[in-house]
C-alpha cells in the first residue's frame, strides 16, 4: 500500500506544464469576492449553478492575482483533495503543487490536506524526504494549515495499522475512538466544537457545525495542552485543532464544511484582513442527524444524463413513450441542495450495473463541476466492482473507486458487488482482501465506503419460515402477515439474492464498509414514510452509520425515524426534486422537535 501511495504521489502530482499550474480562475474567484456578503455570495453561486456550461475566463497577465495568492499545497496523491483545491480556487487564491522537499521550504503559506491512512503516509513523506521539510518548515513557525490526517501525523505515533511514528512535533498518541461505549465508529459528521482559545481562523465557527469523517483521533492532555485550540466531545473529548503561532491544523473538514469551512481556509489564507472576532450565530451542541439529498442519474433515451426519481425503482414515466422520467440536471439541483442546506449530496449511477463508469465520462464530469462549487461531502455510487473491457483490459474496483475520487467524491457507495462479496464471506468466513470493500476501504479507510442495501420486503406467516433474521411488522402485510424478512436484491431491483439486509449489513461491516445507505423498495417513491422496522433491524444490528432512505413524504417523517431508530442520516430525493417540502424546512422541522441538525 504504500508503494500504491508512492506510485500515486509521484503520477498524481501535476507536472509543471499540466493545466492544473496555469493561471487559469473563475471569473467568481478573484480576490473581490473575499469581502462578499453571504448572500451576494449565494446569489453569485446561483447564478454559476445555473450558467451551463461554466466560464472559466483566463486571466491575463495585467490581471493576474498579486504573487501572495499562490498556495502551495501538499498532496501525495492517496485520496481526494480535489475539494480542498476547489475551495482554495473558489477563494481566489492559486495553487503550487509540491514536487520536491524545497517546495515545502520556500513555501509562502503551505496546506496539507492528509488524506488515507497513516502508515502510508509517513511512509511517503519519509521516503520522499517530505518529512524532514514540513518539520524544518512548521519549526520556523511559516503558515501551515493541516486537515485530518494532517493534523494526525503531526503527533508522535498512531495506532492506526500500527504504531506507526509520525512527524513528533506534537506529545501524543493518535488512536481509534472507542465504539463499545455505543458511539458510531467512524465519526462521520457535522459535529460542534468547543473553542479553547482564539485561534484566529476559527473565530467565524462560534455555535455551528464542522464536518468530521474519521476513525481515530488525538486526545488532550498535559503535554499538548500547549497546542489545542478546539476540541469535540465524541464518546471522549478529543483534539478538533491545534494552533501555536502560524501552524495550525484541523480534524474536521473545513472544505466540506460548507460556508463556515470556507470561512475557516480563509481566515487562514488572509489572516489580516479580519477584525479579532467576528460575532457568530448558531446553536450547535453534538453531533447532528444529517439530511442527504440523493440525486438518482441515468441517460435517458436521447443519451442526455438526467436526474431521474424511481416508483419502487421504476423510473420509466407511466405513458405510452415509457421515456425516463426527468427530474433536472444533475449538476443544478446538487448546486441548489448544497444551497438550500443539504448536510450531503449522494448520486447514483442507476445504470451503473450494466454500463462500465469508466467508460461513463458525463457521469465523471458530473463530478468534477459538482465538486467546484459544492463544499459539503459527495457520495457517488453505480458501477463499482472488477470489470473487464470489451479489448479483455481489466479494471479493478479499486481503480474505478479512485477515478471517482479523483473526479471529486469524498465517498463510494457500493450496492451489487458488496450483495455478492457478503455472500461469499458468509459461505466461506475468509476475508480475500480481495473484494471491492476490502481493496477500497484499506487505500482510502472505511469512512470513505458506502455499502447501498436495495431489499424488498419478503412477508412470512411465522418468523421461522427463513433461514435469515425476520421480523414481527409494525403494519401486517397484504394478507396479514405479521413477519417479514428484507431480501436484497442487485442489479438495480431486477434480481433478488439468497441473503437478507440484516446479514448483510453485518458482514459487510466485518468487511470494511464504513457506512450503510438503507434503501427500502417498497417505500421508494411512495412518501408514505421511512420502513421503520427494517431500519431499527439494522441500525441497532451494527455499529457503522446507517442512512436511512426511501419513502419520506413529509418533514415529520425524517423526526418519525431519528425518534424511533439509530440512523445517523436520512436521506430522500422526490420529495426533494418535486420542491414538495424545502431541506430547510425538514431542518427547522427537526430542530423544533429537538433533533440536533446543521442549520
Ligand atoms: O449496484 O453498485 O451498480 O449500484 C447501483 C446503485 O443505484 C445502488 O445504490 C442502487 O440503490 C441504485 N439504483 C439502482 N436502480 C435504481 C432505481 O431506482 N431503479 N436507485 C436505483 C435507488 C434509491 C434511493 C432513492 C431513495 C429515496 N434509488 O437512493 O433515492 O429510495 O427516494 P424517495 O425519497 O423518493 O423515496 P451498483
Amino acid at each position: 500500500m504504500a508503494a500504491a501511495a508512492a506510485a500515486a504521489f509521484s503520477s498524481s502530482a501535476p507536472s509543471p506544464t499540466s493545466p492544473s499550474r496555469l493561471t487559469t480562475v473563475s471569473s467568481s474567484s478573484l480576490p473581490s469576492s473575499l469581502s462578499l456578503s453571504r448572500d451576494f455570495h449565494k446569489a453569485q453561486l446561483q447564478a454559476q449553478f445555473k450558467s451551463s456550461p461554466r466560464r472559466n475566463l483566463c486571466v491575463c497577465a495585467s490581471s493576474l492575482p498579486p504573487s501572495d495568492s499562490v498556495v502551495t499545497l501538499l498532496d501525495y496523491g492517496a485520496g481526494n483533495v480535489r475539494s480542498v483545491r476547489n475551495a482554495i480556487r473558489h477563494l481566489g487564491f492559486q495553487i503550487k503543487d509540491v514536487q520536491t522537499p524545497a517546495d515545502i521550504l520556500n513555501a509562502d503559506r503551505l496546506i496539507f490536506p492528509g488524506v488515507g491512512a497513516f502508515a502510508p503516509a509517513m511512509d511517503v513523506l519519509n521516503k520522499t524526504g517530505m518529512a524532514e521539510a514540513l518539520c524544518a518548515y512548521i519549526e520556523k513557525d511559516r503558515p501551515f494549515l493541516g486537515i485530518c490526517l494532517g493534523l494526525q501525523l503531526l503527533f508522535e505515533s498512531s495506532t492506526e495499522n500500527g504504531p506507526v511514528t509520525g512527524l513528533g512535533l506534537i506529545p501524543g498518541v493518535v488512536g481509534k475512538f472507542d465504539a463499545s461505549n455505543g458511539f458510531r465508529v467512524p465519526h462521520i459528521g457535522w459535529d460542534a466544537l468547543q473553542i479553547a482559545e482564539d485561534s484566529e481562523i476559527l473565530d467565524e465557527i462560534g455555535n455551528r457545525h464542522v464536518y468530521f469523517v474519521h476513525s481515530y483521533r488525538a486526545l488532550p492532555s498535559e503535554e499538548n495542552k500547549e497546542w489545542i485550540s478546539s476540541t469535540c466531545n465524541y464518546g471522549d473529548t478529543f483534539i478538533s485543532s491545534v494552533r501555536r503561532g502560524n501552524v495550525h491544523a484541523v480534524q474536521f473538514h473545513p472544505e466540506k464544511s460548507g460556508d463556515v469551512g470556507l470561512s475557516v481556509l480563509r481566515r487562514f489564507l488572509l489572516p489580516k484582513s479580519f477584525p479579532p472576532k467576528k460575532p457568530t450565530d448558531g446553536r450547535a451542541s453534538k453531533l447532528a442527524k444529517r439530511v442527504i439529498a440523493c440525486l438518482d442519474v441515468r441517460a435517458n433515451d436521447k443519451g442526455d444524463l438526467v436526474v431521474t426519481k424511481g416508483d419502487q425503482y421504476d423510473v420509466r414515466e407511466n405513458t405510452e413513450e415509457n421515456e425516463v422520467r426527468n427530474l433536472g440536471k444533475p449538476v443544478e439541483l446538487a448546486g441548489q441542495y448544497y444551497l438550500d442546506g443539504a448536510d450531503e449530496v449522494s448520486f447514483l449511477n442507476i445504470t451503473g450495473f450494466r454500463d462500465f463508469p469508466l467508460g461513463d465520462l458525463p457521469m465523471l464530469q458530473v463530478l468534477r463541476n459538482t465538486s467546484e462549487n459544492v463544499f459539503v461531502p459527495l457520495t457517488v455510487g453505480g458501477g463499482i466492482r472488477d470489470f473487464t473491457d470489451s479489448t479483455g483490459k481489466y479494471y479493478s474496483s479499486l481503480e474505478v473507486a479512485s477515478e471517482y475520487f479523483r473526479s471529486g467524491a469524498d465517498k463510494i457507495s457500493i450496492g451489487s458487488d458488496a450483495v455478492y462479496a457478503a455472500e461469499e464471506y458468509l459461505i466461506t468466513k475468509v476475508k480475500t482482501g480481495k473484494t471491492s470493500i476490502e481493496q477500497i476501504s484499506r487505500v482510502y479507510g472505511n469512512q470513505a465506503v458506502v455499502v447501498s442495501i436495495d431489499p424488498r420486503r419478503v412477508y412470512l406467516s411465522t418468523p421461522t419460515d427463513v433461514e435469515f433474521k425476520a421480523i414481527k411488522l409494525t403494519n401486517p402485510g397484504p394478507n396479514g402477515e405479521e413477519y417479514a424478512w428484507y431480501q436484497c436484491t442487485v442489479s438495480g431491483g431486477r434480481e433478488g439474492r439468497p441473503i437478507g439486509a440484516y446479514e448483510l449489513a453485518k458482514a459487510v461491516e466485518e468487511l470494511g464498509a464504513g457506512e450503510i445507505l438503507l434503501n427500502c423498495i417498497d417505500c421508494d417513491g411512495q412518501g408514505k414514510g421511512f420502513d421503520i422496522d427494517l431500519i431499527k433491524l439494522i441500525s441497532d444490528a451494527v455499529s457503522i452509520p446507517v442512512i436511512a432512505s426511501s419513502g419520506a413524504g413529509a418533514a415529520e417523517h425524517f423526526s418519525e425515524v431519528f425518534k424511533k431508530t439509530n440512523a445517523s442520516a436520512a436521506l430522500a430525493a422526490g420529495i426533494f426534486h418535486r420542491k414538495e417540502v424545502p431541506i430547510g424546512s425538514v431542518k427547522e422541522h427537526l430542530w423544533k422537535d429537538g433533533i440536533e441538525v446543521r442549520i
